[in-house]
């Protein structure tokens, strides 16, 4: 039979047949093998806290060289409108992992002992994602509640992250100035020892640790009356706390220690898809950079926070570039609101800010109604998938849930996510657009549509601690309207000479917040 083939020129034919069937189906199995790579990217998102609009080089920074940040920059899209929900932690976090306001959930800035604030059962980025095959992980600063109301520290604090989408979990439960201050992994304190229980309490002392106020010696930074109790390595919290002694983290090496946790979770799972969701402590008080970046800017404390967050930013570029994942992995940075000098330690950072704006051209900061409370910066790379380049496009975090669900080609229900939109074509640099309307919540809320801004009039009251920040808050009891076309820095109050323009703002705003019903409703 080959014989005859080979006669009449057939056998060739095949064996190129054969050759090509085989090139074919290894070309198959490459497209097959890119295109689920490439439907399910990993995503990194890397939050950091208290992050200024300039307080990074590819923002502007000088004073404080962030070589990695701009790396990612440099490789990726730069957001110039990009938002938190919230000009504070919690209610950013909320709304970044439910696609819902915070303000529906009355989420706000919660003590250390507080219950979970996302209900289990509720659908989270992370559930999603899950749901959709990936592996999911939170390594950092999580200050959304655990447990049910009476957290025992020494047993399982459950729920937690791990009941609400999250596979894995290193977590410091509330802030660094916050009580307890031990990690809890996967619902459990590390280190702890049965002899030595960890016992928090936020309204009455307990135990006979030294406060603040009682042994003021004993500080690195001196605090306000707020920040003045249990005194934990040198630095006095929020809250009260005893026990647990050889489970308290060193503040110094946190970001060692998270920075180890967050790479293994990537090395254990760089052959399957996965979420990490890594929200950093730094740039937040109390500030206590580690000894290799004491001195590095000429800041003081704050500039080297800054400096140390960089470095965090280039371990993980680092590895994931090691382990050949940064065409596989979307690599998402931001902050969960926007800066602040003073937030409760002497440690020098309005005195030594030398030129650095913290905040940008904008005005304003952490807790404020005016740009700078929810205006962060916002950085989005996708290796050879994205092209690099600049966005002026409107993008908010309540956003990330359905986006994060587009990238996948997962289509989310009518009653998931509801505040969420997608805004996929944005991330990708395919858009320029964004969002049509945008939310912004403080203490009020502002509402922006085209170039114009409105803040509402201070409704309930500020706090008084809050009252003697040098911040602009931008809480006033009158309505304020800018046109951020040409007043970028919100200067100039155009709510009297523009009564029409107030109104259909108002408006806005009131369907907005009226929409839960409309939702409830149908
Ligand atoms: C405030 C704290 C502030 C900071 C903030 C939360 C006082 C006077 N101030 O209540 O220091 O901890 O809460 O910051 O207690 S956030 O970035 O987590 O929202
Ligand atoms: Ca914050």
């Amino acid at each position: 039979m080959e014989k005859i083939f080979s006669i009449i020129g057939l056998n060739s034919m095949l064996k190129k047949s054969k050759l090509r069937f085989l090139l074919s189906a290894v070309f198959l199995w490459m497209h097959l093998f890119v295109v689920a790579q490439s439907s399910k990217p990993n995503i990194v998102l890397i939050y950091v806290d208290d992050l200024g609009y300039g307080d990074v080089g590819c923002y502007g920074a000088t004073d404080v060289k962030t070589p990695n940040v701009d790396k990612l920059a440099a490789n990726g899209i730069l957001f110039t409108d990009a938002h938190s929900t919230a000009a504070t932690c919690t209610p950013s976090r909320f709304s970044l992992l439910t696609g819902v306001y915070a303000f529906r959930n009355k989420a706000a800035v919660l003590p250390g002992d507080a219950p979970l604030l996302i209900a289990t059962g509720t659908k989270t980025v992370a559930s999603m994602l899950k749901q959709n095959g990936y592996t999911t992980g939170v390594v950092g600063k999580w200050h959304l509640g655990l447990g049910n109301g009476v957290i025992n520290w020494n047993g399982l604090i459950a729920p937690g992250p791990n009941e609400i989408g999250f596979d894995y979990s290193f977590i410091i439960p509330a802030t660094t100035d916050r009580v307890p201050t031990v990690f809890v992994e996967n619902g459990r304190v590390p280190n702890i020892k049965t002899d030595d229980s960890i016992k928090v309490r936020y309204n009455k002392i307990i135990g006979c640790e030294p406060t603040g106020l009682s042994h003021p010696q004993l500080l690195k930074q001196k605090a306000d009356t707020q920040h003045s109790n249990t005194i934990i390595n040198g630095i006095s919290r929020i809250g009260y706390m005893t026990g647990g002694k050889t489970a308290r983290w060193i503040d110094e090496e946190i970001s060692y220690v998270l920075n180890e946790r967050a790479k293994s979770f990537i090395r254990s799972n760089a052959n399957n898809p996965f979420f990490l969701y890594y929200p950093f402590p730094n740039i937040h008080v109390p500030r206590t950079p580690n000894k290799q970046f004491i001195g590095s800017t000429v800041m003081g404390a704050r500039g080297d926070v800054i400096a140390e967050m960089d470095w965090m930013t280039g371990e993980i570029l680092q590895l994931l570039d090691s382990l050949k994942l940064l065409e596989n992995t979307v690599i998402v940075f931001t902050s969960d609101n926007g800066p602040v000098l003073n937030d409760g330690y002497e440690d020098f950072a309005e005195e030594l800010l030398d030129k650095h704006k913290p905040a940008g051209i904008l005005r304003g900061g952490k807790y404020s109604a005016y740009e700078a409370g929810t205006r962060v910066p916002m950085i989005i790379q996708w290796k050879g998938k994205i092209k690099h380049g600049n966005s002026k496009a409107v993008v908010s975090q309540v956003d990330f849930y359905n986006t994060m669900a587009a990238l996948i080609h997962y289509s989310t229900a009518n009653n998931e996510a509801t505040d969420s939109e997608n805004q996929l074509q944005a991330w990708i640099g395919k858009s320029q657009k964004g969002r049509k309307w945008l939310l912004e919540e403080s203490y009020t809320f502002s509402v922006r549509k085209r170039n114009w801004k409105y803040i509402q009039p201070l409704q309930s009251g500020t706090p008084s601690w809050l009252k003697n920040k040098k911040v602009a808050t931008g809480l006033m009891p009158q309505q304020q309207l800018f046109n951020l076309k040409n007043d970028i820095s919100e200067q100039h109050n155009l709510a009297m000479a523009k009564p029409r323009t107030v109104n259909e703002l108002k408006e806005l705003l009131s369907s907005i917040i009226n929409k839960y019903t409309v939702i409830k409703k149908d």
